[in-house]
């Protein structure tokens, strides 16, 4: 019973800190907040787009609500290009009010505002904006990830595309995306052409895509995809339809004969959070991220000012590098104020916007590939290190000279060095590192190996002489007379497997990990793993399932599974998945898995 009453003391607590004005407010003698706050909020409602701005208007209806905030939300049509929004946003000032922050909706809106907003003093939010570039440094914050960055992960699936078709929107959002796709495909975008989004009629144009006989077509666009999709399968284009994070809408599942298999990045938002269940009950349909992103950007505006600041620049500081959790998850803000969370790969499959399962295989693969790619290499210019050894010895002029180009030519190593038939370091590059010349090394496991087969080897996870954890590669050296003398090494960097592994992540919501056959962990994202053993560490002995399936791990080179651990911050018990396969180099084997949340 006790118990109970001081939850719902801090509750209420909790509660009077996040109702705007009672923060602050109350603790220092700040000037009173405007009795109304003016918000104006320019959303597309011309008919390609009416459905996002109504879904908008509905979702900041909702967060106004709940907040029980004093603010005067002023909405207005900013249509479909620069100029209606400029006119829109000069319109907000026309009734004797001046808003204290305008909200906008679309990349060409939010670019034709930010240098107004700028140079009027109106603190500026960007919502579903994923093509603006700022001017105004400081000044305008955005609720959506931007283009490029979404670009590098729709990239890997587009991989397997060699004859790519765009067609794209004819304003900022598509041309500037359409942009970034010529610079990642060069001569695999076969072509590209822009459609105006109130036109109904696009055979013309997909007639002209068509003879380009395209593997994939990416489609730019928002709900009228729909209607695109009918007419390309219609003209005989069977290419898989690619698309971003605009494209799920409604009128995609009313067309899923057409649409269905369309392939599409969007964000891997919070399933969970309240406002979907009741933007469900309040409106009858479920939100998509347009809603969420609306519903977001108000609800921590009401926030921000209840804590007192008003003015741009005190609103974009109260932004930048916050994280906050919302119904897009866990937000984080740049310092430049744009937000970044999480994208995954989605898919229409039965008439039903899903979450595509083959992206965790697809993502597992590319790491792999990435990583053998490296080692194949390094692997090459040893081998070639040590011929052209064999000639000039071990040490010497030639030798620094041979260890320093292999050294050059991968960026991986943290340094190369030559190594004596008794396993003493007797030539190091980069110079720097001469300290380790005069260490025998005879005693790792690599060494032994070597020794005793006088054949390349890669070593598991070594303490090295340099003082890290690191990965070896040797070759021998035989002399012109075929003469055992030595060997010659590359000693991987001490982020190696980090630096590859968050490149392919990227944004994805995954975790990728490497484990030895002996279960100890080489790389995890979370540095506190690395270098423990799942069968021993206290760490991992509360979670059985895990075991179980590290066990499995050890014992076949590839599949997968499931268990419960922490989250990727170490702070709650979760359901992961889990799929892995194998790395290896002149016997070593290495587990590389990939697990995400479950459900
Ligand atoms: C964007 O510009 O990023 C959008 O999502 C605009 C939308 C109205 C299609
Ligand atoms: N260091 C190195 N072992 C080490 O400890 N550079 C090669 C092999």
């Amino acid at each position: 019973m006790k118990r109970r009453s001081v939850i719902a003391i801090a509750g209420f607590l909790a509660a009077c800190l996040l109702v705007p004005g009672w923060g602050t407010a109350l603790a220092e003698k700040a000037p009173p907040p405007l009795a109304k706050p003016v918000i104006g909020v320019i959303l597309p409602f011309s008919p390609a787009f009416a459905t996002i701005a109504r879904e908008q208007k509905n979702a900041i209806d909702l967060a106004v609500a709940e907040a029980g905030a004093p603010v005067d939300i002023i909405f207005k049509d900013g249509g479909g290009d620069g100029p209606t929004s400029t006119a829109a946003f000069n319109e907000l000032f026309g009734g004797g009010k001046t808003p204290l922050a305008v909200i906008t909706c679309s990349s060409w809106a939010s670019g034709a505002v930010h240098p107004l907003a700028a140079e009027k003093g109106v603190f500026h939010i960007a919502i579903a904006s994923a093509a603006m570039s700022r001017t105004h440094p400081r000044h305008s914050v955005r609720f959506t990830l931007d283009a490029a960055q979404e670009a590098r992960q729709l990239r890997e699936y587009l991989t397997r595309f060699q004859r790519i078709a765009v067609f794209h929107m004819d304003n900022d959002y598509g041309t500037n995306w359409a942009k970034i796709l010529k610079q990642d495909l060069g001569g695999r975008m076969v072509i590209s052409l822009p459609y105006d989004p109130e036109n109904k009629d696009f055979r013309p144009a997909l007639a002209r895509i068509g003879e380009e006989k395209p593997d994939a077509l990416v489609l730019l666009s928002a709900g009228t995809a729909a209607e695109i999709a009918r007419q390309a399968r219609e003209t005989g284009i069977d290419a898989q339809l690619v698309g971003t994070r605009p494209i799920e809408r409604r009128e995609l599942l009313d067309k899923s004969a057409f649409t269905n298999g369309l392939v599409y990045t969007y964000p891997s938002h919070s399933f969970t959070h309240p406002v979907i269940q009741g933007y469900q009950a309040a409106y009858g349909a479920p939100p998509t991220i347009f809603g969420l992103e609306a519903y977001d950007a108000v609800t921590t505006l009401l926030a921000a000012l209840g804590e007192g600041p008003t003015s741009p620049e005190a609103l974009f500081s109260w932004y930048a590098k916050r994280v906050y959790q919302g119904a897009l998850g866990e937000v984080t803000f740049d310092e430049q104020g744009d937000a970044v969370y999480p994208y995954l790969y989605k898919q229409i499959i039965n008439g039903r916007f899903q979450i595509a399962d083959f992206q965790y295989p697809l993502l597992l693969e590319k790491t792999r590939q990435e990583i053998l790619q490296i080692f194949h290499k390094m692997d090459q210019d040893v081998a070639l290190a040590a011929a052209e050894l064999s000639a000039a010895g071990l040490t010497g002029k030639e030798a620094d000279a041979i260890l320093q180009r292999l050294c050059e030519k991968n960026e991986h190593a943290y340094d190369c060095v030559s190594v004596d038939a008794r396993g003493t370091i007797v030539n190091v590059a980069p110079v720097d590192y001469a300290a380790v010349i005069g260490s025998s090394i005879a005693g790792q496991e690599q060494m032994i190996r070597l020794h005793a087969t006088r054949r390349p080897v890669f070593s598991q996870a070594i303490e090295t002489v340099e003082g890290f954890v690191g990965f070896d590669l040797q070759h021998p050296v035989l002399d012109p007379k075929r003469q055992f003398i030595g060997s010659v090494s590359i000693l991987t960097h001490p982020t190696f497997f980090d630096r590859i592994v968050s490149g392919k992540v990227a944004n994805f919501p995954v975790e990728i990990f490497l484990m030895q056959k002996d279960g100890r962990m080489v790389y995890d994202l979370n540095k506190e793993e690395i270098g423990r053993n799942v069968f021993t560490d206290p760490l991992f002995t509360p979670y059985p399932a895990l075991l179980k399936v590290a066990k499995k791990m050890a014992e076949s080179p590839r599949g997968s599974g499931r268990y419960d651990f922490l989250d990727k911050k170490l702070e709650k018990k979760v359901a992961k998945k889990l799929i892995w396969d194998t790395l290896v180099l002149h016997g070593t084997e290495f587990r590389l898995a990939l697990a995400y949340l479950e459900g």
